[in-house]
C-alpha cells in the first residue's frame, strides 16, 4: 500500500504556525511547498511500519516539523527513526534530527515508525510542513520497495566504515557514532575459527571490505567444541589479530564469546573473565572494537544470564571503558520468544550497566512473524544488535528463505539494527556464503559465492547511511 501526496503550495501561503515556531526557533520560514510519500512497507497483528519521504519544494531550510493525524484513533507511532517523534491524540510530529535539518529546495530525507493498531491501517490523508499543507494529487506510485533511510550527508569516497564513524556508543535505542548520529552497521560473522581458521586471510578479509563493502567482522569465538577451552592463548591471539585485520580495513569487529552448549554462561564464567581481561586490555585503545559476551544462552533463567553480564562487563570497563558490550538474551538470543517468554522480562530487570545493547538472533526459514513483531515492539524500549542470523533454518541448513530474509531485512533497516550474517565459511551447508572449497582455492570473488551469499552481499554491499 503506498501513496503519494504531491502538493505546491499557494504562492504567499502562511508558512510557519505558531506552534512550529516554538518547536523549531531556529527554522528559516521560508517553506513554500512540500511532498510526501508515505509508504506502509510491513504490517502484521496489531502492528505495521511505514516509510515517510518528506520532500522539499520550497526555499532551503534550516529546520522542520511534519504533522499528519492518523485516520483511526487507534493507530500510535510506537518507534521511530531519522527525526524526534511525537503523538498527541491521533496527530503525529516528526521534527529534523540534527543531521537533517537542513533540506535544500528538491531535497529530500526519508523517515519511518513502527506503530500500533487496533484495527483498520489507513493512510494519513494530509500531510503539513512547517504548517504548510502538503495537500494535492494523490495515487498510487511505481514502486512498493521499502525505502532505506537515506541522509543528506554522503560519506567521502575512499572513507571506510571505521572512519567515517569512529567509536561508537549507545544512545537511546540506537547504535551512535562519535559525532552522535544513529547508524546501522551490516556485516559478517566468521564461522568457528576452531575449524574454518584458513577462511580468514588477506585475500577473504579484502573481498568482505573491499567487494563486500561489509562494516563488521564477527570474530565467533566458540568456547566449546574443540574451541577456547582448549587453548586459551592460541583463541586469544587469533581473536585479537583479527580485530586487527578489520581495522587495517576500517571494519569493526565484534568479540563473540560463542557460547552454545552449555546453555548458562555462568558456566563458562572464569573462562569469560579471564578471556575478556586479556582482549579488552589488547584491544582498549582500538576503536572498532565490540565485546559480545555469550552467544546465546540457552535453558537459563534472564536474572541468570543478568547475573553473567554483571560480573563480565566491569573486567571489560575495567580495561577498555568506552566500547559497547553486547549481552545474549533468554532463548538462545531470541528475546526469550523460542523459550516462551519475550522481551518484557529485560524491559523490567535491564542489566545494571550502561553503553550495552541486547542480542537478538533469528534463522529466517525458522523465525517468522512471532518473531518480527517481537523485534518491533522490543526495539522502541532496548537497544538491539542482530548479532548473527541466517537466511535459512536454525539448524544452519535446510532450504533458503528468500521471502523472510528479506522482509527481516527490511525491518532491521528501517530500524536502523545492526546485524551480522552467519557465515562467511566455506562450510558444507546452507548458510555458509562461500561455496565449499574456496577457501583452500583463495578466490573470494562472486563466482565463489552460494546463494545465502549472493543475496547477503547484495543487501551488505549498498551505500551505507552513515
Ligand atoms: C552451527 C554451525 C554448524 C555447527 C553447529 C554446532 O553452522 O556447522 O556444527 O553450529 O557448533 C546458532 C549458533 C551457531 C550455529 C547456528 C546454526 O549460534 O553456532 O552454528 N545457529 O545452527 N544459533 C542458531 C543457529
Amino acid at each position: 500500500m503506498k501513496r503519494s501526496i504531491a502538493a505546491l503550495a499557494a504562492a504567499g501561503a502562511t508558512v510557519l504556525g505558531s506552534a512550529c515556531l516554538v518547536l523549531l526557533p531556529q527554522a528559516s520560514a521560508a517553506t513554500a511547498g512540500c511532498r510526501v510519500d508515505y509508504t506502509v512497507t510491513n504490517q502484521w497483528q496489531g502492528g505495521f511500519q511505514a516509510g515517510v519521504k518528506v520532500t522539499n519544494l520550497g526555499d532551503a531550510i534550516t529546520g522542520w516539523s511534519l504533522r499528519f493525524t492518523f485516520p483511526d484513533t487507534g493507530q500510535k507511532v510506537a518507534q521511530g527513526w531519522n527525526a524526534t517523534w511525537s503523538q498527541s491524540g491521533a496527530t503525529a510530529t516528526a521534527a529534523n534530527a540534527d543531521w537533517n535539518r537542513q533540506l535544500a529546495t528538491g531535497a529530500s530525507t526519508d523517515l519511518g515508525f513502527t506503530g500500533t493498531t487496533t484495527g483498520a491501517n489507513p493512510v494519513p490523508a494530509s500531510f503539513t510542513l512547517n504548517g504548510v499543507t502538503c495537500t494535492g494529487t494523490t495515487g498510487p506510485t511505481t514502486t512498493t520497495t521499502p525505502t532505506t533511510p537515506t541522509t543528506t550527508t554522503t560519506p567521502s569516497p575512499g572513507s571506510t566504515p571505521l572512519a567515517a564513524n569512529g567509536q561508537l556508543h549507545v544512545c537511546g535505542v540506537h547504535l551512535c557514532n562519535e559525532a552522535n548520529r544513529a547508524i546501522q552497521l551490516r556485516g559478517m560473522s566468521t564461522h568457528g575459527l576452531q575449524w574454518f581458521d584458513s577462511c580468514y586471510n588477506d585475500a577473504s578479509l579484502d573481498a568482505l571490505a573491499k567487494d563486500w563493502h561489509a562494516d563488521l567482522l564477527r570474530i565467533a569465538m566458540y568456547v566449546q567444541e574443540k574451541g577456547y577451552e582448549t587453548n586459551p592463548a592460541w583463541f586469544t591471539d587469533r581473536v585479537n589479530s583479527l580485530v586487527g585485520e578489520a581495522e587495517e580495513r576500517g571494519m569493526y569487529a565484534v568479540i563473540d564469546f560463542h557460547t552454545l552448549t552449555p546453555g548458562d554462561p555462568n558456566y563458562n564464567l572464569d573462562r569469560a573473565k579471564t578471556f575478556f581481561a586479556a582482549v579488552a586490555a589488547r584491544n582498549a585503545a582500538r576503536k572498532n572494537v565490540i565485546y559480545e559476551i555469550a552467544n546465546e544462552p540457552n535453558g537459563v533463567s534472564w536474572s541468570a544470564i543478568k547475573n553473567y553480564a554483571e560480573q563480565v562487563i566491569p573486567v571489560i570497563r575495567a580495561a577498555d571503558p568506552d566500547a559497547v558490550v553486547i549481552v545474549g538474551t533468554r532463548g538462545w538470543s531470541s528475546l526469550g520468544v523460542s523459550d516462551g517468554s519475550n522481551e518484557t522480562e529485560i524491559v523490567n530487570n535491564p542489566v545494571n550497566a550502561t553503553n550495552i545493547m541486547y542480542t537478538f538472533h533469528f534463522y529466517a526459514a525458522s523465525h517468522k512473524d512471532n518473531y518480527r513483531s517481537t523485534v518491533s515492539r522490543a526495539a522502541a524500549k532496548l537497544p538491539l544488535f542482530v548479532t548473527e542470523f541466517g537466511t535459512v533454518t536454525a539448524t544452519g541448513g535446510g532450504t533458503l528463505d528468500q521471502a523472510s530474509t528479506t522482509a527481516w531485512l527490511d525491518l532491521l533497516d528501517q530500524l536502523q539494527i545492526s546485524y551480522a550474517n552467519w557465515t562467511y565459511s566455506d562450510a558444507d551447508e546452507s548458510s555458509a556464503a562461500l561455496r565449499p572449497g574456496t577457501c583452500a582455492g583463495g578466490d573470494y570473488g562472486t563466482g565463489s559465492l552460494t546463494a545465502s551469499g549472493a543475496l547477503v552481499r547484495s543487501r551488505i554491499s549498498t551505500p551505507d547511511n552513515f
